[in-house]
């Protein structure tokens, strides 16, 4: 194991169970432990990121960095600093145990003084990552470009009035595509960083939306050149940066793909923030994506009920998680995809071990959401209640309604017959909060002392 930036942590993160009083153990995740018959470290495939974990010092738009990460210091040659970083933080994925990671570009190698450079940088990085994913197993779940940072993408990069900045988005996409193959990424993710507006006085919707397709299909046409074998994901995000962001929320970007035949070229990577931004739910964004066959992958997150921006905070609640989750397991589960902190820590929280802190809470929480919605899974209790409120839709009457058998015609002949003589039956919400509360409470679960449950 590699030792350097995190040497107050010897070795791996073991598990400590619920009794256990060091901060540094997982109190509910066990890679190992079987639920509903798969490793839980298959359930859930986690991953953490290069952004805010490792590229990022704490800056907010009142202050500077706050956190101590001597690879991010001034003055640092940017390809030292650059291999340093990646250094820092393989050992902190094999430390804390987890199977992936995610980048953009500009996370892992600075931009050039031109394209040439900026390539070349980009080249040596990425050579260098795989030089320390295959030290340590830690695997790439997507990887990323960023289109929103320079001043060059200031008024969008597929959305831009000016066609050269769609080409160099384009030319910034294909490497790191083209990266993400290299480095046998399972996704390639796709956030429309700046591809919205900030004033509909000076915007074109009908043909920045051409643009931004004609984009996609560029994308996924490369994908197939290259036989690129992972998922394309697009995340949804209603505002920030701009106003206004096209790819708002999981139903929004799902209809753009439709009307440009597109939704067999992409699939959804829902982030929990940017679901309630959009005034849904993350339980209704995910429901969304697993009901439309939608579903990619996962940015574990959570904001904050006071504010309505994207604080990026670490996942805690067990209550909200374990709901997207019943609804992730009814859907089959992830497949390519998985779960990736895309989460930062505060800015107060300033120490190296904060990483730690803020991983296995987050890790734990996802762990014990996961145990909660695999007893719900297996109990039934919500599956049989949905199905009884819509078995009269097996019946003849709503099987000649969904066949196209009846018209209103018909149907209102039948009403006329006196036939037909709806109830009000009840829907049960109260009662069904109970029975999740009630999976949330259970004890037995729990594993109850240090020990492992295997
Ligand atoms: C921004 C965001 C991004 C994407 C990747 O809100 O979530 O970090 O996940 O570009
Ligand atoms: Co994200």
């Amino acid at each position: 194991m590699t030792q350097g930036f995190f040497s107050e942590v010897a070795a791996r993160i073991p598990f400590g169970g619920l009794g256990s009083r060091d901060p540094l153990t997982y109190k509910v995740y066990q890679p190992d432990r079987l639920v509903l018959g798969k490793r839980m470290e298959d359930h859930l495939r986690i991953a953490v990121c290069m952004w805010h974990s490792f590229a990022s010092a704490g800056e907010d738009m009142f202050g500077s960095g706050t956190f101590d990460r001597p690879w991010l210091e001034s003055g640092l040659d940017p390809l030292a600093a650059g291999r340093a970083k990646l250094d820092a933080a393989f050992e902190f994925f094999d430390k804390l145990g987890v199977p992936y990671f995610c980048f953009h570009d500009r996370d892992i190698a600075p931009e050039g003084r031109n394209f040439a450079e900026t390539k070349a940088h980009l080249e040596a990085m990425v050579d260098y990552a795989g030089e320390r994913m295959a030290q340590t197993g830690v695997k790439l779940l997507w990887g990323t470009a960023n289109l929103f940072g320079h001043p060059r993408f200031a008024a969008g990069a597929a959305t831009n009035p000016d066609p050269e900045v769609f080409a160099y988005a384009a030319a910034q996409v294909k490497l790191v595509l083209d990266a993400t193959k290299r480095l046998d990424g399972a996704n390639y993710v796709l956030w429309g960083g700046r591809e919205g507006y900030d004033t509909l006085l000076n915007t074109d919707l009908a043909r920045e939306e051409t643009q931004l397709a004609r984009f996609l299909s560029l994308v996924a046409e490369h994908k197939h050149r290259i036989g690129f074998k992972g998922l394309l994901l697009i995340e949804p995000k209603p505002h920030e940066p701009t106003k206004h962001q096209y790819d708002h929320d999981a139903a929004i970007v799902h209809g753009f793909l439709v009307r440009h035949g597109l939704e067999d070229e992409f699939r959804l990577n829902i982030e929990a923030n940017h679901a309630t931004l959009s005034g849904h739910s993350f339980h209704h964004e995910i429901a969304y994506a697993v009901a439309n066959g939608m579903l990619g992958s996962i940015d574990a997150n959570r904001g904050d009920y006071q504010n309505g921006w994207d604080t990026d905070q670490f996942p805690n609640s067990v209550d909200e998680l374990a709901l997207a989750m019943y609804e992730l397991l009814q859907g089959g589960g992830l497949t390519s995809g998985g779960f990736n902190f895309d989460a930062k820590l505060r800015r107060q929280s300033v120490a190296r071990t904060d990483l730690f802190h803020a991983h296995i809470g987050g890790i734990d929480t996802l762990a014990q959401a996961l145990l909660v919605a695999a007893d719900m899974v297996e109990l039934g209790t919500l599956k049989r209640l949905r199905e009884e409120r819509y078995a009269g839709w097996a019946g003849e009457l709503g099987t000649a309604i969904l066949s196209g058998g009846v018209t209103l015609e018909e149907l209102e002949r039948r009403l006329a017959k006196g036939k037909i003589d709806p109830k009000p039956v009840s829907g049960g919400q109260e009662l069904l909060e109970n029975l999740v509360n009630q999976q949330i409470w259970a004890a037995d679960r729990r594993p109850a002392s240090g020990k492992s449950a295997d």
